[in-house]
């Protein structure tokens, strides 16, 4: 379904595993704060309404959205989270710079959730326009940085509970 039909804080229906224990990494780019800084509060307000400890969340900056496919990396390497969420936004301008951040943010995602044993959930926004993101960041469509949130709580669980059986 399109995002503009749904809203991204709606989780009737979802199965959302508890929290509590799990240690999550958030990764938020600085390129379009205001946007990003809504999509982060989205992110851990939900972590901690599903009862992750606001010691167990840590956030790391990074200049732009290019940026977070290494600063996921570093959190990976350091080891010991759950579930990494990377949160950025791309608005499209005049050039196809658009494209190339988009392309390698979305490969270079690909390529950690691949190569690391836990799950780092894509929070990025890739936009025509401002409107089209701040509708997407606590607006009238709700908040993308709390639904990566709550799929980075299923992504923990099933990452979890499969090495229990291993
Ligand atoms: C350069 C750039 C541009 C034009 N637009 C965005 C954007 O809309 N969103 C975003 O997160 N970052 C943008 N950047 C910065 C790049 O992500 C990156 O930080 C720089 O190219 C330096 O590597």
């Amino acid at each position: 379904m399109a995002s503009n039909l749904k809203n991204l804080s709606d989780f009737s229906g979802f199965d959302i595993p508890d929290g509590k224990g799990m240690k999550v990494a958030v990764v938020a780019a600085e390129w379009n704060r205001e946007i990003t800084d809504a999509l982060l509060d989205g992110a851990v307000s939900t972590l901690k309404e599903n009862n992750v400890s606001e010691n167990d969340i840590l956030v790391v900056r990074v200049p732009g959205t290019f940026e977070l496919t290494f600063g996921a990396k570093c959190v990976l390497e350091h080891g010991g989270f759950d579930a990494v969420i990377v949160i950025g936004c791309v608005i499209q301008g005049d050039t196809r710079h658009f494209d190339f951040i988009c392309d390698s943010v979305t490969q270079g995602i690909t390529d950690l959730n691949v190569k690391y044993d836990s799950p780092v959930i894509f929070g990025v926004l890739t936009t025509d326009n401002l409107q089209q993101a701040e509708d997407r960041a606590g607006g009238k469509l709700g908040n993308k940085g709390s639904e990566a949130a709550v799929t980075a709580l299923q992504m923990a669980e099933v990452k979890n509970r499969l090495l229990r059986q291993q």
